[in-house]
């Protein structure tokens, strides 16, 4: 993964067919009442934001810290080559293999696509999901070239790999993305260096018009996401540009008028968290109120491990309380007293809104 900065934070590249509105989106995903922010590398353009969570923010205004620090999501307009259909994505395929996840842009407004052929949107899906079947299938058959060469000189280390290689290319030639294909650890582990983007989680964003906001009219992309098990999210970009522009306090008003729950960042923030199976726990005192981001199932172990590896080596335990009691009781001690603070051991799931504090011999 690359790091921008001090923090690791979840990359969300935008790709998608040429003029689908990947810019247009990006646009709204960064608008803020302050302008827009974005730096920009080489030729790509980077847009770093701050998750919103309300519990983090309940957090703080009990806690006053010196330092607020919420999970951040960075979002990149990939400068994309000229779309070659089924070739994949040439030079670009390492820079992708960096993503945590896709938003995979789909054309939904007007009558014909940037190619000025009559827009077809489900087509447009289809074809830039080739696109990364077909830049994995590439590495693939090279990379069982190489390894029947050795095996014929007598070189027979590769053997496992090529299994899985085999396997991997049996999914691709039948039209199955990597992401469904649910290796096994040790099997993912001699394959996870190629960082397929088949394997990569996708949320198609629907771009729709001004007519469309939430994307009614998006039946059949809808269905074409349905079948291929990914979410779908609508937002018409120019407006949420709009939006996201006005003072926080005319947002709300705006929102409902077009039958909006929350901004696309919002929307596409939760979403991704969703597919990735991402949650957030928080620790919190006078120096920092800060979130961090962990996978479902993740123990309590490695959640400390994110904060330190020398709270993960000299672990004791984690006293932990969920964000809304806390916020309820406004102190730790209250929260004891009330039973409410729990003693957990290494081995405890982490549960999304804990409020861990790592006890730890150093
Ligand atoms: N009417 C309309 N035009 C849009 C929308 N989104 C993008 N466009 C226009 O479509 C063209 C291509 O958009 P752009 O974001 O540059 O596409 P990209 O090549 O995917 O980055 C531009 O002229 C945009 O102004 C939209 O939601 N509605
Ligand atoms: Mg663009």
């Amino acid at each position: 993964m690359f790091y921008y900065g001090p923090m690791a934070a979840l990359l969300l590249y935008l790709i998608g067919a040429r003029a689908a509105g990947k810019t247009a989106v990006f646009d709204a995903l960064i608008q803020t009442p302050e302008g827009p922010h974005f730096a920009t590398r080489g030729g790509h353009r980077l847009g770093t934001v701050k998750v919103p969570d309300p519990r983090l923010a309940a957090l703080r205004d009990i806690f006053q810290p010196k330092k607020y620090i919420p999970a951040e999501v960075t979002f990149v307009d990939v400068a994309l080559p000229a779309h070659a259909e089924g070739s994949g994505f040439g030079p670009l395929n390492a820079f992708l293999g960096e993503a945590d996840a896709f938003a995979l842009v789909v054309q939904s407004f007007g009558e014909t696509d940037g190619a000025g052929k009559p827009l077809d949107s489900v087509a447009q899906l289809e074809s830039v999901l080739l696109d990364l079947a077909m830049a994995d299938l590439e590495k693939v058959e090279r990379r069982v070239e190489k390894i029947e060469q050795d095996v014929k000189r007598g070189l027979k280390q590769g053997l496992p790999e090529l299994a899985v290689l085999q396997k991997c290319k049996a999914a691709i030639d039948s039209g199955r993305a990597l992401r469904d294909l649910e290796l096994p650890a040790e099997e993912q582990k001699l394959v996870s260096s190629f960082s397929f983007l088949s394997q990569k989680r996708v949320l198609v964003i629907a771009n729709t018009g001004d007519a469309d906001p939430t994307g009614e009219q998006c039946a059949a992309l809808r269905t074409a996401c349905q079948e291929k098990g990914l979410d779908l999210l609508a937002f018409c970009a120019p407006l949420e540009a709009e939006i996201a522009a006005l003072a926080p306090g005319d947002q709300a008003g705006f929102l409902q008028d077009y039958g909006l729950r929350e901004p696309a960042r919002t929307r596409l923030i939760q979403a991704a968290y969703q597919t990735l199976n991402l949650i957030s726990f928080f620790t919190v005192g006078e120096d920092e109120v800060r979130a961090w981001t962990l996978r479902r199932g993740d123990n309590a172990e490695t959640a400390a491990g994110k904060i330190h590896t020398d709270l993960a080596r000299g672990f004791i335990r984690a006293e932990t309380v969920d964000a809304p009691t806390l916020i309820e009781k406004k102190t730790h001690a209250a929260c004891r007293e009330a039973g409410k603070l729990r003693l957990e051991g290494k081995g405890y799931i982490v549960q999304d809104g804990d409020v861990i504090e790592i006890r730890a011999s150093t």
